[in-house]
């Protein structure tokens, strides 16, 4: 079943709907792996006990909501969905390696270095990003070679120096040190908001969308990814470990410059219910077809992991 044809309303029929896709896009993350074998067979097994963690699959569902406004065949969706995730824990585990972040625990389990070694988490990391080109180059993706080539287009600037990469940068640099608003907007923008909005596009692109579809649905995943990392920094100070699957409390330790650590924890909810808002108002023009990226969008600001 489509996500928008998921029933129920509100928050707890989005997190049904993202249940049910979630079953399906982790059917297909298990296909695409790597299946281990022979003497390289570690590595496999260390992208797979990565990737298969219980993580949210939003970026995925995101990509998948987005292929159906423009009725994209759900198999093509899929396989773009799977790129996108295998991208997003790529940048995960590396961000967990004591040269970043130093993380013990994602996803509820211990972190990919931890329960392999740090050798192993780079090559799986670096493994799980020429993946999710290779799945969209392949012609499975798209009959169209144009529709592949701007799809691997838009993932690698949305993960190079102008996206994920030049986003940790900023990140690295500003660690305790006094970041205004627009550093931190630009950073979160770059590190989070990039991989949001392409998976926001992806569907457009499948759908050889017009462009004045892709610019919105680009306006909405801007606001989305800003109100999703807010969130995300909340529950850094608010969550718990058992809820979140993560150590909580991480940014003030290392002194992340964030928007909770700016504004305030009230503000900054205010702030990403307001960026949720005009996420929602950028979808105007896709009518009912809109409804369930209208409702993710609420449910980013009110989930709890
Ligand atoms: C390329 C090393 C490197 C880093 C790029 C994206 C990124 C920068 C680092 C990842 C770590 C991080 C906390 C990024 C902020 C974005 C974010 C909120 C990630 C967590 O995403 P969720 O909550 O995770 O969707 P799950 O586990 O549910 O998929």
């Amino acid at each position: 079943m489509t996500l928008s044809a998921q029933p129920g309303k509100g928050v707890i029929g989005v997190a049904e709907a993202m249940a049910a896709a979630t079953a399906e896009i982790d059917a297909v993350l298990q296909t695409l792996l790597p299946e281990p074998s022979g003497p390289e067979r570690r590595l496999a097994e260390a992208m797979r006990y990565a990737v298969l963690a219980p993580g949210k699959r939003f970026r995925p569902v995101l990509a998948l909501s987005t292929a159906e406004l423009f009725s994209v065949p759900r198999r093509a969706a899929l396989r773009v969905a799977v790129a996108v995730e295998f991208a997003h824990t790529y940048s995960l585990v590396h961000d967990d390696l004591p040269c970043m972040d130093d993380d013990d625990m994602r996803r509820g389990q211990p972190s990919l270095h931890k329960q392999y070694d740090e050798a192993t988490a780079v090559l799986a990391g670096d493994a799980l990003l020429p993946l999710a080109f290779e799945v969209m180059a392949h012609p499975e993706t798209h009959a169209d070679a144009e529709v592949r080539l701007e799809l691997v287009r838009a993932l690698a600037e949305a993960a190079g120096p102008r996206g994920m990469v030049g986003g940790q940068m900023i990140d690295l640099v500003v660690e305790h040190k006094p970041a205004d608003i627009g550093t931190i907007t630009r950073m979160q923008q770059l590190k989070t908001g990039a991989l949001i909005s392409f998976a926001c596009e992806a569907g457009a692109v499948l759908g050889k969308a017009p462009a004045s579809a892709r610019q919105a649905l680009k306006a909405y995943a801007r606001d989305l990814g800003l109100a999703f990392q807010i969130v995300d920094d909340l529950l850094d100070v608010e969550g718990t470990e058992a809820a979140t699957g993560k150590k909580v409390g991480k940014d003030a330790t290392l002194g992340k410059a964030t928007f909770v650590a700016l504004l305030g924890p009230e503000r900054a909810r205010t702030q990403a219910t307001m960026l949720a808002d005009q996420a929602v108002a950028h979808l105007d023009a896709f009518g009912e077809r809109g409804a369930f990226l209208r409702r993710l969008a609420r449910f980013v600001v009110q989930r709890s992991h």
